[in-house]
């Protein structure tokens, strides 16, 4: 008896990657399950996305092929440095744009004459994929791959010989460099819907990936190794399903919508892992302009918790400038933004806790499981349990705001609801803290600090019995927020802070500002617009925010809108980024200045949705009288404006003396009958 029952224990042990005492089945996976392959991809959670090449040197995000390859000339390149950076900075792979949508290639390909070999840089002997893989494996990092189907410059594109000489330059990236832990595949298309047209054959390519590197996870809208979670912002679904129906849909063009993106299908038939890819600039290549736009360590904070904290890897893109270095702007954002997460969790408060399970399966798959570092140890239910409470006994009362919950996802995702409340010692009774659906991978809870020595989980809702492999609690490092700042129509500046009533102060020239700048008591008018940089201090100052900075043009006080006559159309110059005008297709949007004004340039603010229609090619005229117009931009592109809809600046070549201006929709991002614009701007200086 005694013999069966330990053949009957060994069996379930080795049978369950538990590798604990266990007298009762592990539960059986449920649903569709992540490949060991996924399961080692999911563990990364974070590295970094590289946007480099001639795009770096023209200011530009979409090249369009025809770009003389001499532009390409980084000064100082040192692929060491991405590396030691990305390292430094607690990521784990690099992710690099080996060919854009420009087609040019950063190695030496057989199969285009687009390449660093044409480009100065090295004399044309270098190969940056070399130096780039050969650093990655120095810092122990992995190595990743970013190819764009859409080429245009590649001669044979939009016919069928297209297909092959893409499988070939793949074939080459892909046996060249080693190791390749990710193939990513961009579905974007400027010329989806004008311009060439190019069938891919997606079979094909995915076998030339698995074939040289059967580990690879593959990128794209639909994966099948992971999928992109629907925007640009950083900001995966709060509801984010690992699984994802595929059948009928491709990437690009044939992808689900993007909000089927964000939050993938529940019980969907494939496990298609949501992967956040976020530039920690405005752009995803390098400009000189955005130098002062690297995203704040607040910022970047926000976007942790809202990818790794819900259930997403995080592909953070840190574009090398035009030396080939990552700017110093970013890499100290970089290990700011480090330690803050560091510093955020590395005390786990739930050390020391009691916990109780309102149902457990047995041995082995006890509560306190969750305690334990280790993922391979769990808790579960019993089959057909699909809800169950767990109770957190502190030693004291600690205080905290964020709630971290794990799902042991060899065995699927299973979570679809559920609550966390603390026990008030006063009103002695429970009191919801927070609520959640999915848990995933990983999922953190975010909430204004709390003081409690009880708290309870509870499932209220699961696939499959729960299984769950881990709870901490911490107290993360909170910010003061940096002020926000609004103009309206008449040109006067508002500033906010949501934080703690803090002291605002603010600069008009351009440099930093301080405690002893300008105090912002009240709203100040600035309609020529300028420069304005402002910082939040509580606490006598000591305690600081970052600092914003927000760049106006002129004020639309003495605009109108002339065409077309419909009063909505005066939202596109409210001066208000969050109210859209819906303007007709035919009809362009035709505005008067009020007076005759030097023009620099202009700025589009699209809708800020991925799904609106905004304007992708345009026309821009102006004019002194409204009846002779002349043609300032004819054939303008705003690039990327579908996946990342942000103010679109257009500096003009030279300044034009106009009172009117004319702004021609020629190509929307999804063609119907209207298109939309948040706000319209000039600038003058
Ligand atoms: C998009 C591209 O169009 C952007 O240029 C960038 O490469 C981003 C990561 O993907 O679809």
């Amino acid at each position: 008896m005694n013999y069966l029952r330990s053949i009957g224990l060994s069996a379930a042990c080795l049978s369950l990657f538990n590798g604990c005492v266990a007298d009762v089945a592990p539960p059986e996976p449920y649903g569709a399950l992540p490949t060991e392959h996924q399961l080692i991809w999911q563990h990364m959670q974070y590295y970094m996305f590289i946007h480099f090449g001639p795009n770096t040197f023209t200011n530009v995000e979409w090249g369009d092929g025809k770009e003389d390859p001499k532009v390409f000339n980084p000064t100082n390149l040192d692929c060491r440095q991405w590396a030691a950076t990305a390292k430094a900075a607690g990521m784990k792979g690099i992710i690099i744009t080996a060919k854009h949508h420009d087609g040019f290639c950063l190695w030496p390909s057989n199969f285009s004459t687009h390449t660093v070999r044409e480009s100065p840089w090295k004399e044309g002997k270098g190969d940056l994929l070399r130096e780039l893989s050969d650093a990655c494996k120095e810092y122990g990092l992995k190595f990743g791959v970013y190819l764009s189907p859409w080429d245009q410059n590649h001669p044979a594109y939009g016919t069928p010989e297209y297909n092959q000489i893409f499988a070939n330059t793949l074939n080459e990236v892909l046996t060249q460099y080693g190791e390749v832990f990710e193939q990513w595949f961009d579905g974007a298309n400027g010329d989806a819907h004008k311009g060439k047209k190019q069938v891919y054959d997606w079979p094909l390519f995915h076998e030339t990936v698995y074939r040289n590197q059967p580990q690879a996870i593959i990128f794209s809208d639909i994966g099948p190794g992971c999928r992109w979670m629907g925007n640009e912002r950083g900001i995966a679904g709060e509801t984010n399903w690992s699984t994802l129906n595929v059948e009928g849909f491709g990437p690009g063009l044939d992808a689900p919508a993007s909000s089927v993106l964000n939050s993938g299908d529940k019980e969907g038939k494939a496990w298609v892992p949501a992967e956040t890819d976020v530039s920690i600039r405005p752009g995803w290549f390098y400009s000189p302009s955005t130098d002062e736009k690297v995203k704040t360590v607040e910022q970047l904070t926000d976007i942790y918790y809202s990818s790794i904290g819900r259930n997403s890897n995080l592909l953070l893109n840190v574009p090398p400038n035009r030396e080939g270095r990552i700017h110093a702007n970013d890499s100290i954002r970089l290990m700011e933004f480090k330690q803050v997460i560091d510093e955020s969790f590395a005390q786990d408060l739930i050390q020391g806790a009691t916990l109780t399970a309102s149902h457990t399966r047995g041995r082995g798959y006890k509560v306190s499981n969750l305690l334990q570092e280790n993922y391979d140890s769990y808790w579960a239910t019993n089959d057909g349990q699909l809800t169950a409470s767990i109770e957190i006994h502190l030693p004291k009362a600690e205080t905290f705001n964020r709630f971290l919950l794990q799902e042991y996802i060899p065995l699927g995702q299973r979570v679809a609801k559920f609550a966390v409340d603390v026990w008030n010692e006063s009103t002695k009774d429970w009191e919801l803290l927070s609520e959640g659906t999915t848990i995933g991978y990983k999922r953190i809870l975010c909430f204004p600090q709390v003081k409690a020595q009880k708290i309870r989980l509870t499932i209220q809702e699961a696939l499959a019995c729960p299984v769950l492999t881990r709870i901490g609690l911490f107290k993360a490092v909170e910010f003061l927020s940096v002020p926000s700042m609004e103009r309206n129509k008449e040109g006067e500046v508002t500033m906010r802070c949501i934080s703690d009533d803090p002291v605002i102060y603010y600069t008009l020239d351009g440099s930093e500002p301080t405690a002893s700048s300008i105090r912002y008591q009240a709203p100040f008018s600035l309609p020529e617009g300028g420069v304005v940089r402002a910082i939040a201090m509580i606490d006598g100052n000591r305690k600081q925010s970052e600092i914003a900075t927000v760049r106006y043009g002129i004020a639309p006080a003495k605009w109108k809108v002339i065409a077309p006559e419909d009063q909505m159309a005066g939202r596109a110059i409210d001066g208000k980024g969050n109210t859209v005008a819906r303007i007709p297709s035919s009809s362009p949007l035709t505005i008067d200045l009020g007076e005759s004004l030097v023009l620099k340039g202009f700025v589009y603010t699209p809708a800020n949705r991925t799904d609106a229609p905004n304007i992708y090619r345009y026309l821009l005229a102006v004019s002194k009288d409204n009846k002779e117009w002349s043609v300032v931009k004819p054939a303008g592109v705003f690039p990327n404006i579908q996946n990342n809809p942000i103010a679109q600046e257009v500096v003009f070549d030279q300044p034009v003396e106009a009172r009117y201006m004319k702004l021609k929709a020629i190509e929307l991002t999804h063609p119907g009958e209207v298109y939309t614009v948040a706000e319209i701007g000039v600038y003058t200086k």
